[in-house]
C-alpha cells in the first residue's frame, strides 16, 4: 500500500478537511502492515473504497425562533460504510460542526462499530445549530425541520442515528416524533430513545460506563485498579457524567471536569450530590462550569485552561476532538499519569499520542474506549427487533462483556514483541479486518 500517495490524493480531493485527513492517516498508518500482507485488499481497492463515504446528504434547516425571526442552519448525514450492518452513528449539534468533523467521526465510527462485534456499519450526521440559550420550543422546531429532510434517508434497517454532542434524550424525542408522524411507523429508527417508547436501560450512561470498564481492563494488565486512584476528566456532558459516576463507584477520586470556559479542580473529589449538581448545570443549557466552584467551596475554577496540568494517575478526556495536545501529554507523563482512556472521539492530537506510546503508557484510543455507547445502541436495536426489554443488569452485563471483548481484540492485534500493547494499532487492525473481509465478500459496489 502506498500510504503517502493515498493521503496526497485525498488531500487534493478534500483540501482543508483537517480532522478527516487526520483520522484517515492514523488508521492507515496502523493497518499498513496488514494490508501489505494481504494483497487481495489492494487488488480489490479496499482502502480507496473505505476512505470515501458511500454518500453525503447536505440540506438546509430553516426554523422560526420564539420572536418570529427566521434562522437557517446546515444539516448533514454521512453514510460511510454498511458492509457489516446498517449505517449507525450519532448526530452532533454544535456551532463548530462542518463536513470535515462529521467525516472524521463517520470514518472512525466504521471501525468502532466493527469492534463492538454487533452488526452495525458507520455513519454520522449533525448540524451547526447552537442549542445554547434556545427555548425548548425552539429546539423542538429545529429538530422537526431537521427531520423533515432526514427521514427519507434513514430507517431501522438502513441507517439508525443517535446522539452525540448537543443531542441527548430531548432532541432524540423531537426527532423521533417527526419521523413517526411522516412515516406513520413506530420503529427503532433512532437510539437513545426514552424508556417508555423503545429506549434501553443503561444507554444514557453507557459510553462513560464502557470507557471505565475498558480502563479497568487496561489497568488490570499491570495489576492495578481504580481504587484510590486520582483521576482527571474533561467535559461535563453525557460521557463525563457516566464516567465519573462509575469511577466514584469503583473507589477512584475524580478531581476535575471542564467546559469551554475552563476547568474545575476539586481536590475533595466529585461524587454523589456534586454529580447531581453537574446534571442540573448541564440541563440549564449554559456553556460554563464556573458555577460549580461557587456551589462547592472545596473547588477552584481555572479560567481558559484544560485539566491536563493537574497531577493524576489516570486521565479521561471526554469533551471533544483535539483537546489534549503534545504539551498536555508531556505534563501528564511528568506528573506520573499511567493511563489515558479517550472517552471522546479523537481528543488527543497525533503528537500527544506519540508521547503516550513513546513512554509506554496505557493508552486507549476513543474508537475502542468509547464504543460502549454505540454498543448499547446496538443492544437497543436488538430489543426493538425483539419487541422486548432487558432489565438493567442484563444490559449492563452485556455492555461489560463487550468492553472486555474489545480490550481482548486490541491486545490480540496490538501486542508488541516486548509485551507492550499498542491499543491504537490493535483497535484499528481488529476493526478494519472484519469490514475489509466483508467488503471482499460483497464485490465491488
Ligand atoms: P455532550 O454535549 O453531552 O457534552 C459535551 C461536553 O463537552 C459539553 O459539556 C460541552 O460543552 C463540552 N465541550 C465542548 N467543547 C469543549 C471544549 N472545547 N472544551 C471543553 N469542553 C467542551 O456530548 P457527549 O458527552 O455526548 O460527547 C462528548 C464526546 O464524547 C464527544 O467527542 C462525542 O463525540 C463522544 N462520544 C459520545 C457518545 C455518546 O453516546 N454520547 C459515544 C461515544 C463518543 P458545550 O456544549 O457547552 O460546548
Ligand atoms: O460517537 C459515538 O459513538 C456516538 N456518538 C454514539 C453513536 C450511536 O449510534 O449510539
Amino acid at each position: 500500500m502506498n500510504l503517502e500517495k493515498i493521503m496526497n490524493d485525498l488531500e487534493k480531493k478534500h483540501p482543508g478537511e483537517l480532522e478527516y485527513l487526520q483520522a484517515v492517516r492514523e488508521v492507515l498508518e496502523s493497518i499498513e502492515e496488514v494490508v501489505n500482507q494481504n494483497p487481495q485488499f489492494e487488488a480489490k481497492g479496499i482502502i480507496e473504497r473505505l476512505v470515501e463515504p458511500d454518500r453525503i446528504l447536505t440540506f438546509k434547516v430553516p426554523w422560526v425562533d420564539d420572536n418570529g425571526k427566521v434562522h437557517v442552519n446546515l444539516g448533514y448525514r454521512i453514510q460511510f460504510n454498511n458492509a457489516i450492518g446498517p449505517y449507525k452513528g450519532g448526530l452532533r449539534f454544535h456551532p463548530s460542526v462542518n463536513l470535515s468533523i462529521l467525516k472524521f467521526l463517520g470514518f472512525e465510527q466504521i471501525f468502532k462499530n466493527s469492534l463492538t462485534t454487533l452488526p452495525m456499519g458507520g455513519g454520522k450526521g449533525g448540524s451547526d445549530f447552537d442549542a445554547k440559550g434556545k427555548s425548548d420550543a425552539e429546539i423542538m422546531r429545529f429538530c422537526q425541520s431537521f427531520m423533515l429532510e432526514l427521514w427519507r434517508m434513514i430507517g431501522p434497517e438502513t441507517d439508525v442515528p443517535a446522539g452525540d454532542i448537543g443531542v441527548g434524550g430531548k432532541e432524540i424525542g423531537y426527532l423521533f416524533g417527526m419521523y413517526k408522524k411522516l412515516t406513520r411507523e413506530h420503529v427503532g429508527v433512532l437510539t437513545g430513545k426514552g424508556l417508555n417508547w423503545g429506549g434501553s436501560l443503561v444507554r444514557p450512561e453507557a459510553t462513560g460506563f464502557g470507557a471505565v470498564y475498558f480502563a479497568q481492563e487496561m489497568l488490570a494488565t499491570r495489576g492495578l485498579t481504580f481504587e484510590g486512584k486520582t483521576v482527571t476528566v474533561s467535559g461535563f456532558g453525557n460521557v463525563t457524567w457516566g464516567a465519573i459516576s462509575k469511577i466514584a463507584e469503583l473507589g477512584g477520586k475524580v478531581v476535575t471536569i471542564s467546559g469551554p470556559d475552563g476547568y474545575i479542580y476539586d481536590p475533595d473529589g466529585i461524587s454523589g450530590e456534586k454529580i447531581q449538581y453537574l446534571l442540573e448545570l448541564r440541563a440549564s443549557n449554559q456553556d460554563i462550569v464556573k458555577p460549580y466552584s461557587l456551589e462547592f467551596p472545596s473547588a477552584q475554577f481555572v479560567a481558559g485552561k484544560r485539566p491536563w496540568e493537574v497531577k493524576c494517575d489516570v486521565a479521561l478526556p471526554c469533551a471533544t476532538q483535539n483537546e489534549l495536545a503534545k504539551t498536555d501529554a508531556e505534563n501528564l507523563v511528568n506528573n506520573g499519569c499511567i493511563c489515558v482512556a479517550e472517552g471522546a472521539n479523537m481528543p488527543s492530537t497525533p503528537e500527544a499520542v506519540e508521547v503516550f506510546l513513546h513512554h509506554k503508557m496505557l493508552f486507549g484510543p476513543g474508537k475502542a474506549v468509547n464504543a460502549g455507547g454505540v454498543a448499547t445502541s446496538g443492544l437497543e436495536m436488538s430489543q426493538n427487533s425483539l419487541k422486548y426489554n432487558w432489565d438493567r443488569e442484563e444490559v449492563d452485563q452485556k455492555l461489560h462483556q463487550i468492553m472486555r471483548n474489545i480490550h481482548a481484540a486490541c491486545v490480540k492485534h496490538g501486542k508488541r514483541e516486548d509485551g507492550y500493547v499498542d491499543y491504537v494499532k490493535g483497535a484499528n487492525i481488529a476493526g478494519f479486518l472484519k469490514v475489509a473481509n466483508a467488503m471482499l465478500d460483497q464485490g465491488v459496489i
